[in-house]
């Protein structure tokens, strides 16, 4: 997301950041590339217009110009700019009943059935018990979908024979969450195609029923500016208390992200990432407008492997590391816990600099390099996983008829698994290898 606002941007701080020296001339060209980037952005033009003229006021307000180091300082302004426009965020959910109701809300195929998925995952990570209940009655596939949902995480979903009215579906719902002691009643609702009063009407019944503690708007990023507009239409009918923008993944543009609370005075709680139940991010103004500036996310980074990673395996790992004893078998392990924080190329995205290995280790993945090399380490016996000095010519043949590979591959990884234990021994007694570095030796960066 943002990859081509944050090229532009990117190219144009860094060549502010070099200059010893701005000159008004300066400042003026700088302003305009900066205004042009965000419109190809698809950022909404008076969001664009008090943003450019806001940096414009400090920069000449700080006497910027002939300060010191002014490249820098611009950057520091607009990064400051941007994270206002951005500004507002609330993903701390007032969930402070029991059962408080969470109910989404949206136009069809916005995502508010994948997302009230991925809210349970997160609910429950935080101990929390949560129920779903399916009251888009209008299609049975999109009961079916929530069913299909809960099965996979996990998670109970309260259904009503088709041709229940939804405000029925809902009641109920709420009955069965009392019963059963459930803390976040998450509300799946129907939408349509485009604002109707109908939907609205349906809608508000509902809100009046069930009174829910928040009301995530789900909005479609991809569809850039029409998002504003159907924001605002749904804002002025039901309580909404948050945004999810979902789609971000595929959104290079941004637009919608970055005029959205700008344009409608509502926060954006959170952000749709993937597909997956796992593609959901609180939304931090702070750390999006340092990933739109290339200044990496290495916070969201750490929260990620915090959330996933098994700390004590980790350290046993490290500790390994450090002692010389690193081995396939703890290699093995450490993919496993990479691909339990989500895409791998999103995850390398947050880290300052590693943007580039990013799409490489995506691509390891996507081309099911990542899938072979697990598959091999998969066939070799525990003691070979612990000392690969053994495999010798029979044991690869064995292990690569075992693992559907070819006796290169597995040399291959052998080798490099070689070349990942020298730079440990390299960084041993000292820091930890970086994650990036030992994945990338086996990438064959
Ligand atoms: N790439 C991507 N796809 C998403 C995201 N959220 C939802 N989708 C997809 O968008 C489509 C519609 O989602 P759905 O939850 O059924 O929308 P609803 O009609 O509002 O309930 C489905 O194919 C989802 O998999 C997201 O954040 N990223
Ligand atoms: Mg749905």
């Amino acid at each position: 997301m943002f990859e081509s606002l944050s090229t532009r941007l990117q190219g144009i701080t860094s060549r502010l950041r070099g200059s010893a020296r701005i000159t008004e001339a300066d400042l003026d060209v700088a302003l305009r590339e900066i205004r042009l980037a965000l419109l190809e952005a698809d950022v909404n033009f008076r969001v664009v217009k008090d943003f450019v003229a806001r940096i414009r006021e400090r920069a000449v307000g700080t006497d910027l110009l002939t300060g010191l180091n002014p490249g820098q300082q611009i950057v520091k302004i607009v990064h400051e700019e941007l994270v206002e426009v951005l500004g507002g965020s609330r993903h701390h959910l007032e969930l402070d009943a029991k059962p408080a109701v969470l109910m989404m809300v949206g136009l069809q195929g916005s995502g508010k059935t994948t997302t009230a998925a991925k809210l349970a995952v997160r609910l429950r990570k935080e101990g929390k018990r949560p129920l779903l209940v399916a009251a888009d009655v209008y299609r049975p596939a999109a009961v079916d979908q929530l069913v299909q949902l809960g099965d996979q995480i996990g998670v109970e979903v309260h259904t009503r024979p088709v041709g229940t009215p939804a405000l029925e579906v809902a009641r109920s719902g709420l009955e069965v969450a009392r019963q059963r002691g459930v803390d976040v009643m998450i509300l799946d609702t129907a939408g349509r195609l485009h604002v109707d009063d109908a939907m609205m009407d349906e809608l508000v019944r509902i809100v009046g029923s069930v009174t829910p503690k928040e009301t995530l708007l789900v909005v479609d990023a991809m569809t850039g500016q029409e998002s504003v507009k159907v924001a605002e239409a749904f804002h002025a009918r039901l309580p909404v208390t948050g945004l999810v923008l979902t789609k971000m993944d595929g959104d290079a543009r941004g637009g919608a992200a970055l005029s959205i609370r700008a344009a409608t005075g509502l926060p954006v709680s959170f952000l749709g990432t993937g597909e997956r139940t796992d593609g959901l991010e609180p939304f931090h103004p702070d750390r999006l407008a340092q990933r739109i500036l290339g200044m990496g996310d290495i916070l969201s980074f750490v929260e990620r492997v915090q959330e996933n990673v098994d700390q004590e395996e980790a350290e046993r790992a490290a500790q390994r590391m450090m002692e010389n004893r690193f081995t396939l078998e703890d290699f093995r392990s450490q993919l496993n816990q990479i691909k339990k924080m989500g895409p791998i190329g999103q995850v390398l995205q947050m880290i300052p600099g590693a943007g580039e290995m990013a799409g490489a280790a995506q691509q390891a993945v996507d081309s099911g390099q990542m899938k072979r090399i697990e598959a091999i380490i998969d066939s070799m016996t525990p003691e070979e996983r612990r000392r690969p000095d053994i495999i010798k010519a029979s044991r690869r043949r064995r292990i690569a008829v075992g693992s559907g590979t070819s006796t290169a591959e597995v040399n291959r990884l052998l080798k490099q698994f070689v070349e990942m234990q020298k730079m440990m021994k390299m960084f041993s007694g000292g820091k930890m290898p970086r994650m990036g570095g030992g994945l990338g030796a086996l990438l064959g960066r």
